[in-house]
């Protein structure tokens, strides 16, 4: 069976981070069984989480991960959409993981000090106190190097807080009031967003970005749906 290494959970969402969540639930929609197993970054052949093992092969990267199931597995998300919806589905894929991601991990280990504490303790809690507290420390510098490397930390807080929200205004508005995405039906689309919203709104992570993710009523319930029927574990 695929063993999909993820970060432990934690916070009462599927997982803390975006791209592994997107991953579990492209599992669990496309009904492709499979085994968790806690792991860390430096674990990874990419240094990055999420990665699978499935017989010999080790995958690391969601999308190439993806791409490999659909070999696999056939592709059972994304057959039924005409080639404008794969470009659209691209293009928001690309928006959650290349800019909003980056604005929600700025929140997480740069925005204010109660919000790193609370991921820091997400992280790197199961640590001895020590060795969590360097651990941490050279790790928080690594992820702020890449946050200023992809540049939206250059930016002042307003500014950051703007472009999240013109992020959330796209998602909320071509969302609509369809049950998914794309239409009645899931997509990888849905994994994407999903994992992401759901780190963005459902997590105690505070910030503007959150507050205004919160007041866009169809991306709540569109989280609250997606949590209920893939995930109805975590509210028992
Ligand atoms: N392109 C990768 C991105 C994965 C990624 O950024 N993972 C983060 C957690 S959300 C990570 O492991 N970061 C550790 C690091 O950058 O050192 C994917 O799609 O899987």
């Amino acid at each position: 069976m695929i063993k999909l290494h993820q970060f432990a959970p934690t916070w009462g969402i599927p997982n803390l981070s975006h791209f592994c969540c997107k991953l579990e639930t492209y599992l669990r929609m496309a009904e492709i069984p499979y085994q968790t197993v806690d792991s860390l970054p430096g674990k990874s052949p990419k240094g990055k989480l999420p990665f699978i093992e499935d017989g010999n092969n080790k995958i690391a990267d969601s999308d190439l991960i993806i791409q490999y199931l659909i070999q696999e597995h056939g592709d059972k998300l994304d057959t039924d959409l005409s080639p404008l919806q794969k470009a659209n589905s691209i293009a928001m894929q690309r928006l959650l993981e290349e800019h909003l991601f980056w604005i929600t991990l700025y929140t997480r280990w740069q925005y204010s000090e109660e919000n790193w504490q609370v991921n820091k303790k997400a992280i790197f809690g199961g640590l001895p106190p020590v060795i969590r507290d360097i651990v941490a420390w050279v790790y928080r510098i690594l992820i702020r190097r890449q946050i200023r490397g992809h540049g939206i930390s250059r930016h002042n807080n307003e500014e950051i807080f703007q472009k999240g929200r013109t992020d959330l205004d796209a998602l909320s508005d071509f969302l609509s009031d369809k049950p998914y995405f794309m239409g009645d039906k899931p997509t990888s689309l849905d994994a994407t967003a999903y994992g992401f919203l759901i780190n963005t709104l459902g997590c105690p992570i505070e910030s503007p970005v959150k507050e205004y993710a919160l007041s866009k009523q169809n991306l709540v319930d569109y989280c609250q749906r997606i949590s209920a029927k893939y995930y109805s574990e975590l509210s028992r």
